[in-house]
């Protein structure tokens, strides 16, 4: 953290660059962020007449009386299929690119808008057929594909809601999202590519419906991939390219609300059940689109790749909704970076020209590690001169990867935009615009027009620059989370607490602005929510996993940094049999990691994992997981530790395995 506090380089976007930019030089973005402060809604009402297709119009642009459950463009109808490839078709866009799929092998086959409408329509039918109907829910467990994107978009088109499930989760995650989202039907894959392996998909599908309480789901929807033998339930599961095969390339979208529910997407909380975040078809789309616009300046002759997958927030606002809304050329990915060798993202760049990418700190990290001894995969060993637009997602990124990516990648040209937003936010909220903004390593600089970031103390007062506080947002933004599904006292709970005077929205971040530039510099999680590789975990989540072994008595997990993955997951665990030692300790160890990436997914594996005959407690009985995590650092203990019941258990829990 020390040195993200003291970097003072800054490195002005490229003349040409700014001489192009949709927001072009710092007064264009003063300008556009002054219309905002001045006529906060005729802003946003400007942008969505300008940007969205109405079937009916909005009146209204914001309803406040029911806050925080605000309302946007409400009595506006619209459809995001409909806007994301009709549209594009109709201004002349039929015979562009909308996809070019790259295969895990390294297939490669492409979908023009055309194209792509057809398939959406057939699925679309196809599920109408079924008895789909507007505002059902559907379960999206896929990997990446033309395929996913197509159920998702189907889902839009006809009102359904979709709720994608990163193929990564296990069966007991997929079962606890599909009983809590009520879903009607499930959307899957046979099995998936990733890194030359086939992992299964449908299989955890069956297992996840086995295990009770999914009597709603009448349709499993099979996209046939690999090929691999699976059984198929008469009844209730059917291939997709059977399901389709007959229906029109045509369909009439479902006219919605704006405020509609696009699709309900779970993540991590502070407490152990994961959060469905509701979010809206009119206001989410707005902002994918202008922030396609403003943060990635895209251009009809752009390559845009993101990296993420569906299964994540990015993959919702930058491959499925963003860059179709905007009529782009984009890579879908369905591999991993490292297979069939660390190169392959470069080598990705070079192939297919893009001109932007976006890809995470992680990825970034790996990479630097794996072409340090390895000059044949290093970024200088590829012609990425296509490039000329970098971004950055999901965790803060450290200066010396931003260095490394800004030089090797970008070739010291091509601005680096490190987008700060969540799951909840639909969209970025501070980021430096590519054309406008002097960049500084480490820090996401702005927020963007519109977005009134700010930075307060514990009872919600504005903090000077300079002073590190708690990140908020001080008005309601076209695509933020609606409610949490099913659990609207949470919503309110988690998002606008009475603490901070109820109206400010709690991102769940720490913050610091620079004294002369105000640029925010995120510094972490301010709650029991850990980013291990980008991706969010709940410690409560893990800890009640670890409890639900029949060895486990008792177990606390902390975060601790990691070089590579950002955090890592440590845990601290008491048995109910007695605390092992040696060989013992680590066979337990094993199992219990085992036990976390079969109960949650592998993502949830704990990196470290440490026995004591007890945890460290204050005498009133909490956990002292502050102590805890100096424990996992490996630094000595400076803190008071007095008021602790069991001084002697600190030594056990040093004991790495
Ligand atoms: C989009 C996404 C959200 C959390 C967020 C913060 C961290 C994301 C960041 C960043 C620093 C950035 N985060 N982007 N921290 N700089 N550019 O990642 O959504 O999975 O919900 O995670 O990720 O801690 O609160 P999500």
């Amino acid at each position: 953290m020390e040195s993200l506090k003291q970097e003072n380089r800054v490195f002005n976007p490229p003349v040409e660059f700014v001489q192009g930019a949709a927001i072009s030089g710092m007064d264009a973005y003063d300008a556009l962020c002054a219309e905002a402060e001045k006529d906060y809604e005729g802003f946003w009402g400007r942008l969505a007449r300008e940007n969205l297709y109405w079937k009916k119009p909005f009146t209204k642009v914001l309803d406040e009386s029911k806050a925080p459950f605000y309302k946007w463009f409400e009595d506006g109808l619209t459809n995001a299929s409909y806007n994301c490839i009709d549209r594009n078709i109709e201004k002349g866009l039929g015979d562009k690119t909308a996809i070019i799929f790259e295969a895990d092998d390294g297939t490669v086959s492409t979908v023009t808008y055309q194209d792509l409408l057809g398939r959406v329509c057939k699925m679309a039918n196809a599920l109408r057929k079924r008895g789909l109907q507007s505002g059902d829910r559907v379960i999206i467990y896929m990997s990446m594909s033309i395929e996913g994107i197509v159920a998702m978009q189907a889902c839009a088109r006809i009102g359904a809601i979709h709720s994608v499930v990163f193929g990564g989760f296990s069966a007991k995650s997929l079962h606890e999202r599909i009983v809590d989202v009520g879903a009607v039907a499930v959307i899957t894959a046979d099995e998936q590519f990733r890194g030359g392996k086939s992992l299964p998909l449908k299989t955890i599908v069956d297992e996840a419906l086995s295990l009770g309480g999914c009597e709603k789901v009448k349709n499993v929807i099979v996209y046939q991939r690999t090929g691999g033998k699976i059984p198929l339930t008469a009844g209730l599961d059917v291939w997709m390219h059977e399901i389709v095969a007959n229906e029109a390339i045509t369909c009439e979208p479902e006219w919605v609300s704006a405020e509609h529910p696009l699709f309900i997407l779970y993540t991590s909380g502070s407490t152990g059940k994961p959060k469905g975040v509701q979010h809206s078809t009119g206001g989410y789309l707005l902002w994918t689109m202008l922030t396609m616009k403003w943060t990635f300046d895209i251009k009809p002759s752009d390559v845009f790749w993101c990296t993420a997958d569906i299964g994540w927030i990015t993959g919702h606002s930058y491959i499925t909704y963003g860059p179709l809304a905007v009529g782009c050329t984009q890579i879908v990915f369905e591999g991993v970076p490292t297979y069939p060798n660390a190169g392959r993202f470069w080598e990705m760049i070079q192939k297919h020209q893009v001109s932007i990418f976006y890809t995470a700190p992680t990825a970034i990290r790996s990479l630097i590690k794996a072409s340090s001894n390895d000059a044949a995969i290093h970024p200088r060993s590829y012609d990425l001169s296509s490039l000329r637009l970098l971004g950055s997602v999901g965790e803060p990124i450290n200066p010396e990867a931003w260095m490394w990516y800004y030089e090797n990648v970008g070739g010291s040209r091509c601005p680096i935009a490190d987008t700060f937003w969540q799951t909840e936010t639909g969209g970025h909220m501070i980021s430096p615009l590519p054309g406008a903004t002097p960049m500084v390593p480490g820090s996401c600089t702005l927020p963007l027009p519109g977005i009134m970031a700010a930075i307060v103390d514990e009872a919600g007062h504005d903090v000077p620059n300079g002073s590190g506080g708690i990140l908020v947002v001080k008005r309601p933004w076209p695509s933020m989370i609606r409610t949490i599904w099913n659990d609207p006292d949470r919503f309110i709970k988690s998002y606008f607490p009475e603490e901070l005077g109820g109206t400010l929205y709690l991102a769940g971040d720490g913050a610091i602005r620079n004294i002369e530039t105000g640029y925010f510099t995120i510094t972490g999680r301010i709650d029991d929510v850990l980013n291990v590789s980008g991706h969010r975990m709940g410690t409560m989540e893990i800890e009640s996993c670890l409890v639900a072994n029949p060895l486990v008595a008792e177990a606390a997990v902390v975060g601790r940094p990691d070089e590579l993955t950002g955090e890592a997951i440590c845990v601290f665990v008491v048995l109910k049999g007695g605390r092992p030692t040696g060989e013992e300790a680590k066979k337990i160890a094993t199992e219990l990691r085992n036990w976390v990436g079969k109960e949650i997914g592998p993502i949830a594996k704990p990196k470290d994992v440490r026995f004591g005959d007890n945890l460290p407690k204050t005498r009133s009985g909490k956990i002292m997981r502050r102590l805890l995590r100096v424990i996992a650092k490996g630094e000595e203990i400076t803190q008071d530790t007095s008021t602790l019941e069991n001084p002697a258990i600190l030594e056990q829990l040093k004991e790495a395995l």
